[in-house]
Order: structure tokens, then sequence, then C-alpha cells
């Protein structure tokens, strides 16, 4: 067994699972060995206007809350393919885009995965995560039992593909696929704040490969983070947090 994956932080811990090297099964992303490189001339605004641009998303932005309570009424499919597409403008290690998103909106489907992630966390909860962890959590009043994987209109579980699988079933390095697929999710975060849209991002621990199974993704996908995804309930509420100061989070050297 041959462990090299030197894209991966040794801090990060990727879980990234590449079990052997068989040179014959692995290509090189060199296909676009001659791709042309053209102009670009992306948007550009004039000082007053940047600095209104950019008060404008901090102040949509820091309006984002994690949001457990979701409300059922159906939201259109189109917004939320809208949203994965802005999620799939993410960069990505050597532009693979190691990703795959599956939205899930089947009440039946959602059941399962309700099921699975309820009987798993209920375990993380009473033995896994320990008394510190549970402890830390309290705060926050989340427990084991997951209502919204019901009642969200959508379920949008985001995979990192650790390898890629060409049509001709040769595989392809997904360079730094852990960070790619994690800056693809903050995107999608933002994206469904600006439409008005909520979540809880969610790393069910223990629940990968019971989804991926369930869900029917190849073994070289691996869950990264499972998002509830409708418009906030009515009646919810959030814990009253605080966020950190600009000069607790920025050093100006
Ligand atoms: N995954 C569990 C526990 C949990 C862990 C952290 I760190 C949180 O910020 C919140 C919850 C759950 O979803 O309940």
């Amino acid at each position: 067994k041959l462990d090299f994956r030197p894209w991966v932080d040794q801090d990060l811990q990727d879980d990234t699972e590449i079990t052997e090297r068989d040179e014959d099964e692995w290509v090189d992303n060199d296909e676009e060995d001659d791709l042309p490189h053209v102009p670009y001339s992306p948007p550009r605004y004039c000082e007053e206007t940047m600095l209104q641009r950019s008060k404008d998303f901090y102040t949509l932005m820091n309006q984002r809350r994690s949001v457990r309570f979701i409300s059922p009424e159906p939201v259109p499919k189109e917004v939320i393919d809208n949203i994965i597409l802005t999620a799939g403008t993410a960069p990505s290690g050597a532009h693979t885009e190691p990703w795959t998103f599956v939205v899930v909106s089947d009440p039946e489907t959602k059941h399962q995965v309700r099921l699975i992630v309820e009987k798993e966390e209920e375990v993380n909860y009473r033995q896994r995560m320990g008394d510190k962890w549970v402890h830390d959590l309290a705060k926050f009043r989340t427990n084991w039992i997951k209502e919204y994987l019901d009642v969200a209109p959508y379920l949008i579980l985001i995979f990192k593909q650790t390898y890629g699988i060409l049509p001709n079933g040769k595989k392809e390095t997904h360079y730094y696929n852990e960070i790619s697929v994690s800056i693809s999710c903050g995107i999608l975060l933002a994206s469904l704040q600006n439409a008005g849209l909520v979540t809880v991002t969610t790393t069910p621990l223990n629940c990968g490969p019971q989804l991926r199974i369930l869900l029917k993704r190849p073994a070289n996908e691996k869950l990264l983070m499972l998002l509830p995804v409708g418009y906030a309930a009515a009646a919810a509420t959030v814990p009253d947090l605080k966020r950190k100061h600009l000069e607790d989070i920025m050093v100006h050297v």
C-alpha cells in the first residue's frame, strides 16, 4: 500500500483514500496540454462603488445564521440549480472540479437519510463525542433528533471525489480535493444567503458510507457536508451569538 498524497496537508489529515497506485489505472491531468489562454477582464468598480458593494455584501453575509428550524414551504428547484451552479464556480486543484452535489427532495429518501443520521448521532452524542464535547454544545440546544431532515424541502449532500474516473475508466488525481470542495461549500452557503434561504452546516459523524450507499454514489466519493435547505420557519430561533471584532480576527503587517 503506497501512501503518496503530497497534496494532503499533514495538519488537515485528509482521509483521502488511495489504496493502490497501479500506474496503468491512472492518467495525468494533461488532456488539455494545448489549452488556449484567452484575455480576461473581470468587473472592476470605482473606489466608492467598491466600498459600497463590500459593505453591502458584508451586511448580507453577517445576517447568515445556522438555522435548525426550516419551513416545509416549497422552494423553486431552479433556485437550487442556480445555487449549485454557483458552488461549482469554486477554484479546484488543477481544475478537477472534484465535487458532487446530491440534491434530495424525495420525501422517502429524506426520511431514510434522517433514520441513518439520527441512529448514528444518538451514538455520537451518547458515546463517541464524550462529555466535554457534548457539554460545549449544550448552549446550542442541539441533539440527535433532526426533524429538519424530513421537513426541509431539500437536502444537499456534498461529496468530495477523492479521485476522478474518466469515461475510459482510468483514474485522475484530484489534487487538494478536500479544500477545493470546502471552498465550494462556502460559496454555496453565500449563495443560499443571497437567495434568502437558510441551512445548517452538518457533518454527520460516521454516516458517510451509509449515506453514500443510500444515494448510490461510487466509492471514490466521500460525504463532506449535509445541508438541509429551505426558508426559515416562522418560529425559528437562533442562539444569540456574537461575532469577533475585526481586530480580533485580522493582523495587519
Ligand atoms: N454533529 C452533531 C454535533 C454537533 C457538533 C458541532 I462542533 C456543532 O457545532 C453542532 C453540532 C449534530 O449535528 O448535532
